[in-house]
């Protein structure tokens, strides 16, 4: 019981050192770099790319995007592990893998399936685990979802599966934006 209490503690530092170190990222970049993009208007999409996740792959393997374009991404996931489709920058991702890595400590994620009910579980401190942010869906083997996105002219983005081990795998892709 003593050792469950210390795992969760330290997790919960965890947690907090990931998104503290998050925050002041995004708020550099947003300073010195353009931003990724953001979520678009179901009106203003120009174009719907259909995005098929595997172990551990994802087709097509890279993207060609206009600055200003507005894209649905149509995401499947057809292979037999949980996948992660997440639009952001090399740097976003790895701090991305930290948190993801910690709902794989949690049993939040387990191999080929994610339990939704302890992703939305108050962890004392008035965060969750939840994976809700825009630019990225998490999905069990056989789920389906779309993002529709808004580029930006950013440098170094690719989409990327974040589950640990994946990205290493090799399941990310270069999105250049033109
Ligand atoms: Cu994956």
């Amino acid at each position: 019981m003593k050792k469950t209490l210390l795992s969760v503690t330290a997790g919960l530092l965890a947690l907090l050192v990931v998104s503290g170190v998050k925050a002041s990222v995004g708020h550099d970049q947003h300073a010195a770099a353009a931003p990724i993009g953001q979520p678009g208007k179901a009106s203003e999409v120009t174009r719907t790319i259909a995005i098929s996740m595997h172990d551990n792959y994802f087709e097509p393997e890279s993207l060609s995007v206009s600055d200003g374009e507005t894209v649905r991404f149509e995401i499947t996931n057809q292979g037999a592990l949980v996948h992660e489709f997440n639009i952001g920058t090399a740097e976003m991702h790895e701090g991305h893998q930290a948190e993801m890595l910690m709902m794989v400590q949690h049993g939040v994620l387990k191999g080929d399936k994610l339990d939704r009910s302890m992703m939305e579980m108050d962890m004392g401190n008035g965060q969750t685990m939840k994976h809700d942010d825009p630019n990225s869906v998490l999905l069990e083997p056989g789920e389906q979802s779309e993002i529709i996105w808004t580029f930006a002219k950013a440098a170094d983005l690719q989409f990327a599966c974040n589950v640990p081990g994946h990205y290493q795998a090799g399941m990310q892709g270069e999105i250049s934006v033109q």
